[in-house]
């Protein structure tokens, strides 16, 4: 079977290395998003796309849930004392991933080069492809003005009060060849337990991608990331309330409504079923926390039965 998966950070790259333990992982893509990139210092930076691979090549660092694993900060002390901008840590090894980056994206090369080029080098089999080529960015409405993807999650922590969400650049941005072949071509879709505001919703308004899940929603099967009222990492619980959403499964399955055929929910959330079932999305009850390997196998196996 050939799937492919709509792909945030952390919580895709530990669904895309459960799926490498019962399928071939080079019969998986990776789609995904490019909304949270950012350029520092005049380097290009895709965390959600390095997150996946790095955990994929298992290099990650576990303790963080970003960058790299055995990370040393000696640019960033330096920088700090100098008074430039660090508050957005670059590891010294990660550097290496965003100077090469930069440097081949100053050559000509895309996103999607640089990424088979990175993952080569890893020994990544599953492909990971960036949704689009084009220049997206994800804004937030705030409390406080209007701030960039990474000024939200990192400097304030994600702890200010959201008004709106906007994918700058999704209306006039399309989805590369290989996404949109990837799309079209696979035998299942798989929403990976990422957050659906602010990881997966830039990814479905690059156009061309929301009309083709809407296309092929039976064989759409996206995984809650929110469990018993509470995303295991970030803020999606929080946003989904702050933007008029239910903090549920429930409110992830109105979100996807239209898009998914299938919804896999964790067993403490079994109570849900039904009323999401009630909305025409059929519903798989297992452990999504993936605690262990014997975890990450069973929900692999639930996604793709
Ligand atoms: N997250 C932090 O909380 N603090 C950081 O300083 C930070 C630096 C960073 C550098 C490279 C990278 O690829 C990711 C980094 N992240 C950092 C994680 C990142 O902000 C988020 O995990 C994602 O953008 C949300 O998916």
């Amino acid at each position: 079977m050939v799937i492919t998966v709509l792909s945030g950070g952390v919580g895709a790259a530990r669904l895309i290395r459960a799926l490498s333990l019962v399928m071939d992982p080079s019969e998986i893509t990776g789609v995904v998003n490019v909304g949270d990139d950012l350029v520092m210092h005049g380097l290009t930076i895709c965390p959600d796309l390095d997150t996946i691979s790095y955990t994929l090549a298992g290099l990650n660092n576990d303790e963080l849930g970003w960058g790299l694993a055995g990370e040393t900060w000696r640019v960033m002390d330096e920088l700090r004392q100098l008074g430039g901008a660090a508050w957005f840590a670059l590891g010294d090894r990660d550097l290496a991933t965003h100077l090469y980056r930069t440097q081949r994206i100053n050559e000509g090369a895309t996103k999607t080069q640089v990424t088979r080029e990175l993952c080569e080098h890893w020994g990544v089999r599953t492909r990971l492809l960036p949704v689009t080529n084009d220049t997206i960015a994800t804004i937030f409405d705030t409390e406080i003005g209007r701030l960039s993807f990474q000024e939200y999650f990192v400097a304030h922590h994600h702890d200010v009060v959201v008004h709106s969400i906007m994918v700058q650049g999704a209306v006039a941005s399309t989805a590369t060849d290989e996404v949109m072949a990837a799309l079209e071509s696979c035998s299942r879709i798989i929403i990976a337990p990422s957050n659906p505001l602010i990881s997966i919703d830039p990814i479905l308004q690059v156009r061309g991608v929301r009309e083709l899940l809407a296309s092929r929603r039976e064989d759409v099967v996206a995984v809650s990331p929110i469990i018993d009222g509470s995303a295991l990492k970030g803020p999606a619980d929080r946003l989904m309330r702050e933007l008029g959403y239910v903090a549920t499964a429930i409110g992830v399955a109105d979100f996807y409504q239209g898009l998914i055929g299938t919804m896999v929910i964790d067993e403490t959330d079994r109570k849900l079923a039904g009323e999401i079932e009630s909305r025409g999305i059929k519903v798989h009850v297992t452990t999504t926390i993936m605690a262990n390997r014997d975890d990450a196998r069973r929900l692999a196996g639930v996604v793709l039965a």
